[in-house]
């Protein structure tokens, strides 16, 4: 499970790299993990721990306390119903060494929360890449030479209920991903009674 940040020893006056992201469901994240195990062969690249697997909406970079304080509040006025993923596509980005699961049609509404995340990311200050989003959820790194891909995902799906603010921490040769907050989505019910 991604650790929760513990408010206390937090360093309010050091800048922190963060960035919003869906968690996965943590069976979903065993099942990926075994999936992966048996159709990956182990100089494919470094596997991502089952805790770190979640799908990066908007990448902040180094971010200032104040900073962070706008941006969580601009990320709290959201309102929009959560929505299904099906992580039914896979690929090799040879150049970053990225291999990932994917969607074949990502929902509407999940590029419409990146899209929002990262405007309001941009306008606060923190770079955004001129690329356009992919949704993505990184299963290997470092995979820089040619690797069988194979034909099929395990087709994982799931309900993205929430959205939330992580802290990358690397320390002791490990990556963890601490969560600072998360904001619900709106269910659909709600919306449809809404209309
Ligand atoms: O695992 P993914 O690719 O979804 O790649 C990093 C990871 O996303 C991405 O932020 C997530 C948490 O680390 N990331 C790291 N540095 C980045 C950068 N400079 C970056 N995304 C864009 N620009």
């Amino acid at each position: 499970m991604i650790n929760v940040v513990d408010k206390n020893t937090v360093n309010k006056t050091k800048p922190r790299r963060l960035f919003f992201a869906l968690a996965l469901p943590e069976d979903m994240q065993q099942n990926i993990v075994q999936w992966r195990a048996d159709n990956f062969p182990p100089e494919a690249g470094r596997p991502i721990a089952a805790a770190n697997l979640h799908l990066t909406l908007a990448f902040l970079g180094e971010v200032s306390a104040a900073k962070a304080q706008v941006l969580q509040q601009l990320a709290g006025r959201i309102s929009q119903p959560g929505f299904n993923i099906t992580l039914d596509d896979i690929g090799h980005w040879p150049g970053s060494g990225v291999i990932w699961l994917g969607c074949k049609n990502p929902p509407r509404g999940l590029l419409q929360l990146a899209q929002l995340l990262r405007s309001q990311a941009a306008r606060s200050g923190c770079y955004q890449t001129p690329l356009p989003f992919h949704p993505h959820v990184t299963l290997l790194r470092g995979a820089v030479r040619p690797v069988a891909i194979p034909a099929k995902t395990a087709n994982e799906s799931f309900h993205a209920s929430h959205f939330s603010l992580y802290e990358s921490v690397f320390a002791r040769g490990r990556t963890r991903y601490h969560l600072v907050q998360s904001w619900p989505m709106a269910s659909s019910e709600r919306t449809s009674d809404a209309l």
